[in-house]
């Protein structure tokens, strides 16, 4: 059979590499060689044919006007934007022969990679790259600036990413969506929800902003920012006092239920109140209808643990379903992550082997605005793919002086000249997924999915297999690794007897079915990766990393003497960066505005749709107040990481923390203070 590339009409199936939870399946409609429509593929068993609207106008920024073709040398100042047209012989050639020389001056630790998951692809995103880094010995990149504080959190709880099947959840009788803004963020678990609703189940949204997913709620609970886990807490005491715990359950599948419920007596629902901002007998009526549900699903989101305290409340909400004992039950449970179902090969794929110096320097990727700036044995050169820094690192502005270091050799692979990229020294066009061959494995759904390519490479773009396969070569490593082609590298990564759920999935039943389910015959509760096989309700091995034992509410941390909670999510149509360069994602976006609440408006004087200033020492923004009861008094919320457009000042990261989280060293985006006053 020809491939998909061959023909230049059609209708392909694909999958959607973004980084999104939901992970779609595409149909792609091809007509003389290039995409003219993306779709839903209806067969898929969980998407079922619908995508969001980013996708829907995916074809837009395949073939936007500003889509890098070629690769660029800079030729005027740093940061300037001026380039000139290279081939990829002298592109390659430039960065290696600096590449050589500093390793040779400085060592190979001077140079870093910068990358996360701007492609969800497996072999894209950690694959070659990983190989090739380890074997030039390169500073190494904590990836940590998405979920890791509550992965942390709810694995000392359930040992691993590891929660209910979605697709069970339509048998759920009360969904909890729990700092997720899951209409723009994961739309397909919202279809499953309302088929729940249908079968009389209740939505509830506990959430620092009634946004598009609050407003969908039966009940919209709004909490004060970082206090989830004190709200845990305080329901547990409830749900214990009570007598609305399920014994036989914790009996049978936890460690610690006598701990834990004399440990949670101290939790008042008085004290839990006051702290949360949720009513007395709101706690009252959520632990009841909590704890008497026939089958209750929360869907932890990624709001709650952008926060200094983000492990540990994730850990105090896992512990819900456990002492409710909502596992047991059809549909029933949570879901933080399900990645841990999916787990493939990584050794295989990303060979540490091949960094023979194990002790080589790890940088925290939320912490690159310190590390590029830092002036002993600094970074000499970053190489940034899968990623746009400069607009989403926390602490933007040191972020943005470190990257226009004059010193500092940057290279930059993406499909546009983003805002990092304006500021390299060499540019490199990247293919977009629909050029590639690659796997994708969903961290929500149960499914291995297949990409092949559908067009040819965009101009002269290359994928990032082949990116780095160029520079292995001209960099002079000659490993077997770097000849492996892209299905080897496939085949490689699900070749893993560790992991019994996808033990049937293989490179050629992809091809065969294009996604393929994880085999759950094994009873999750039978199996659970924990010291002990059972939920941990109190953990030894929280112990042993220096945390207490069972699940605690430590306040976040004081940032400034501001008046205002700052809380900067995503957008409906954007994904982080991606497509906030493009004019279609940008007009149905609008502009970037920030949500006050009426109370706090009138006390500053400020109308709704007047421009105000939002500041604290880490920097400014100037956007637009939007004045109403989405939010509570002291909290200001943004959406949407929008790219710099003609001298505006709405940069967010300009103004959040990078301190680290107390587990996992995760992000803490939202645990930031700032004022915002009226323009003068
Ligand atoms: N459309 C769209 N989809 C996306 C993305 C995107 O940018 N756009 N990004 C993708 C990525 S990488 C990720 S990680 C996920 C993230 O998706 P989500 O898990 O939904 O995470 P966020 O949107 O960051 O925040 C979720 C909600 O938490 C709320 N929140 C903030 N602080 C708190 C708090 O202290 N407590 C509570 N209870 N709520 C709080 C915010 O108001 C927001 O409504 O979405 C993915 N999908
Ligand atoms: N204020 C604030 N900041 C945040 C967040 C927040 O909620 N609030 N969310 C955080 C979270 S959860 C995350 S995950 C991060 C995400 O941050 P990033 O991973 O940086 O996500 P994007 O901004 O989408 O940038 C991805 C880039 O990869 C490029 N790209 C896509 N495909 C390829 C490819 O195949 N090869 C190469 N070389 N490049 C490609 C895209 O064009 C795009 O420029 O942002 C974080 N930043
Ligand atoms: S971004 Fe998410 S919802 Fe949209 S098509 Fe991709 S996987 Fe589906
Ligand atoms: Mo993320």
């Amino acid at each position: 059979m020809s491939s998909y590339i061959d023909q230049k009409n059609g209708v392909f199936p694909s999958v959607c590499s973004l980084d999104c939870p939901d992970q779609c399946g595409l149909l792609v409609h091809k007509e003389d060689g290039k995409i003219t429509k993306i779709e839903g593929d209806p067969n898929h068993p969980v998407t079922q044919g619908s995508i969001c609207n980013k996708v829907r106008h995916m074809t837009n920024r395949l073939y936007d006007e500003n889509r890098l073709q070629y690769p660029l040398k800079r030729i005027g100042k740093k940061g300037e934007g001026k380039f000139a047209r290279i081939s990829w012989d002298e592109a390659i050639s430039e960065i290696t022969s600096r590449w050589k020389k500093l390793i040779e001056d400085h060592g190979s630790e001077s140079i870093l990679p910068y990358s996360f998951y701007g492609n969800m692809g497996l072999i894209t995103s950690e694959g070659m790259d990983r190989r090739f880094f380890n074997a030039l010995g390169s500073s190494q990149l904590d990836r940590k600036i998405c979920q890791s504080a509550g992965t942390k959190g709810y694995s000392y709880t359930m040992g691993g990413n590891i929660g209910v099947d979605p697709e069970d959840t339509v048998h759920a009788k009360l969904i909890i969506f729990w700092g997720i803004n899951a209409v723009s963020t994961n739309m397909h678990q919202v279809m499953l929800a309302q088929k729940a609703r249908k079968n009389g189940a209740k939505i509830v949204v506990i959430d620092v902003h009634k946004n598009q997913t609050g407003r969908l709620a039966d009940w919209f609970i709004p909490i004060k920012p970082g206090t989830d886990g004190m709200l845990a807490l305080g329901l547990m005491h409830i749900i214990f006092k009570e007598n609305i715990v399920d014994e036989a359950f914790m009996q049978e599948h936890t460690i610690g239920h006598e701990q834990l419920r004399e440990h949670v007596r101290q939790y008042s629902p008085e004290q839990t109140a006051e702290i949360t901002g949720v009513p007395l007998e709101d706690l009252y009526e959520l632990a009841e209808l909590y704890g008497t549900s026939d089958s209750a699903f929360i869907r932890i989101g990624n709001g709650l643990q952008h926060h200094d305290n983000g492990g540990m409340a994730t850990r105090a909400i896992s512990c819900l379903p456990a002492v409710t004992g909502h596992w047991a039950k059809k549909g029933g449970g949570a879901i933080k992550s399900n990645s841990g179902f999916l787990a493939h090969n990584e050794d295989q794929l990303q060979r540490p082997d091949l960094l023979t110096d194990k002790n080589t320097r790890v940088i925290n990727m939320n912490q690159i605005g310190d590390a590029l700036l830092q002036t002993v044995d600094p970074v000499r050169s970053m190489f940034v793919y899968n990623s746009n820094p400069a607009i989403v690192a926390p602490s933007a502005n040191k972020v943005r002086e470190g990257l226009q270091r004059d010193d500092l050799f940057l290279v930059v692979h993406d499909l546009f000249l983003t805002e990092t990229a304006k500021m390299a020294d060499i540019v490199l066009p990247a293919t977009s997924s629909y050029e590639n061959t690659d796997f994708l494995a969903s961290y929500w759904h149960h499914y291995v999915q297949l990409q092949q390519p559908v067009i040819e490479p965009f101009g002269e773009a290359k994928s990032n297999t082949d990116v780095f396969r160029l520079l292995a070569a001209e960099m002079g490593i000659t490993n077997e690794a770097f000849t492996a082609t892209d299905e080897e590298l496939i085949q490689m990564s699900l070749n893993y007897e560790e992991n019994p759920y996808i033990s049937h999935i293989t490179f050629e039943g992809l091809k065969e079915h294009q996604f393929m389910k994880a085999d759950l015959n094994l009873a999750l509760l039978e199996n659970l990766p924990t010291a002990s096989g059972k939920i941990e309700l109190y953990s030894e091995k929280m112990i042993e990393d220096g945390y207490d034992p069972l699940p605690v509410y430590v306040p976040i941390k004081p940032d400034g003497d501001y008046e205002f909670m700052f809380i900067p999510g995503p957008n409906h149509n954007f994904l982080n960066s991606t497509f906030s360069n493009n004019d279609k994602h940008q007009k149905l976006e609008k502009e970037p505005k920030v949500h006050l609440n009426s109370a706090d408006a009138s006390r500053l004087h400020i109308e709704d749709g007047e421009m105000v200033k939002v500041w604290n020492d880490r920097g400014m923004c100037e956007l637009k107040a939007a004045v109403g009861e989405t939010v509570l008094p002291g909290v200001a919320v943004t959406q949407g990481l929008w790219s710099d457009q003609d001298g505006k000042i709405q940069l967010v990261n300009a103004l959040t923390p990078d301190r680290l989280s107390d587990m996992g060293d995760g992000a803490t985006f939202f645990s930031g203070r700032v004022n915002v006053s009226k323009m003068v």
